[in-house]
């Protein structure tokens, strides 16, 4: 049956719960595929709604510090984070339990035909600056470091006032109050996000999801998509597309032309500028995410 951790209010669902709730896993329920495995739509006895991750068995983490982390992740309240319910850990299964969000992914939206024009010049700030302030909180929180890891327009969930929630920070890495850096061979994440010394070298930081955040901010911005995140294909993206724009001077170029003219060009100049800094190919070069924050919110930015 199901049980509650007394210290950190973390609910573990029994296996029999979870199953009801989605129908035994049912393809009528499902949602769509995550990074990890399938997500289902699920409905608890009481009624409320929730989603419902099934991780992929062979997720290569020991069972203790995947409890650990969801002891931990569970605590996490944010408005711009999606809320992480309880889990369920049994035989081979594990599951993640979130608030369900009725609306689609940013991803959905951005790259949608009959949708993008829902996400117009003042939303379209308004979601970077959301997650941009997810993310302090994850790299700030409790003198932890929490470190996202696949930050990408798919994660990034709309409530009903298209306000985002970052999603899928199941699979985080948590640094303790002294670490910096990691090496990592189990490198988990989406081409075209990742940093180039992640992707490459497996070298994980929080400059990791700056660059992530970087690329999205770009996206956001563009309504175009990055593929690669390579230096050597760099001309061929939307990185080098940013950059070149940037250097001959026309980086408004960048936002996306099938939307009206009417649009708060200085902030969207400085989101641009932001962006850039955040794509650098040196870690140590990117700013972090508070300063990112008081760059989009207070100050202009300037480049070089
Ligand atoms: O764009 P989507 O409909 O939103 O398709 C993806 C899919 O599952 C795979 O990630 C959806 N999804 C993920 N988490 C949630 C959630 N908490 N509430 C609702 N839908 C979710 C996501």
């Amino acid at each position: 049956s199901d049980k509650i951790d007394k210290m950190s209010q973390v609910h573990f669902f029994s296996l029999e719960s979870i199953a009801m709730a989605t129908n035994n896993f049912s393809t009528a329920n499902k949602l769509g595929e995550g990074g990890f495995g399938p997500v289902y739509k699920g409905v608890l006895p009481g009624g409320q709604e929730i989603a419902i991750k099934r991780l992929s068995r062979n997720s290569g983490q020991g069972l203790t510090e995947f409890k650990n982390e969801i002891l931990l992740i569970a605590k996490l309240q944010h408005t711009n984070l999606v809320r992480l319910l309880g889990c369920c850990i049994q035989g081979q299964e594990k599951v993640l339990v979130y608030e369900y969000m009725p609306n689609k992914s940013l991803d959905f939206f951005l790259f949608d035909h009959s949708k993008r024009e829902l996400l117009n010049w003042t939303n379209r700030p308004n979601i970077i600056k959301g997650v941009a302030q997810g993310l302090v909180y994850l790299h700030e929180y409790s003198r932890l470091k929490v470190i996202h890891r696949d930050l990408k327009a798919s994660n990034i969930l709309l409530d009903l006032d298209l306000n985002p929630k970052i999603s899928d920070f199941g699979m985080a890495r948590i640094f303790g109050v002294k670490e910096t850096e990691a090496n990592t061979k189990r490198i988990v994440g989406t081409y075209g996000y990742m940093s180039p010394e992640y992707a490459i070298k497996g070298i994980v930081s929080m400059k990791t999801d700056v660059f992530s955040f970087g690329v999205l901010l770009l996206e956001i911005v563009s309504g175009k998509k990055n593929y690669s995140s390579y230096c050597l294909e760099r001309p061929l993206n939307l990185i080098g597309y940013a950059w070149e724009l940037w250097m001959e001077g026309r980086v408004l170029e960048l936002m996306d032309s099938r939307l009206d003219n009417s649009s708060p060009k200085d902030e969207i100049r400085r989101c641009i500028n932001v962006g850039l800094l955040c794509v650098q190919d040196h870690p140590e070069d990117r700013p972090s995410m508070t300063d990112v924050v008081y760059m989009l919110t207070k100050d202009t930015v300037k480049l070089s």
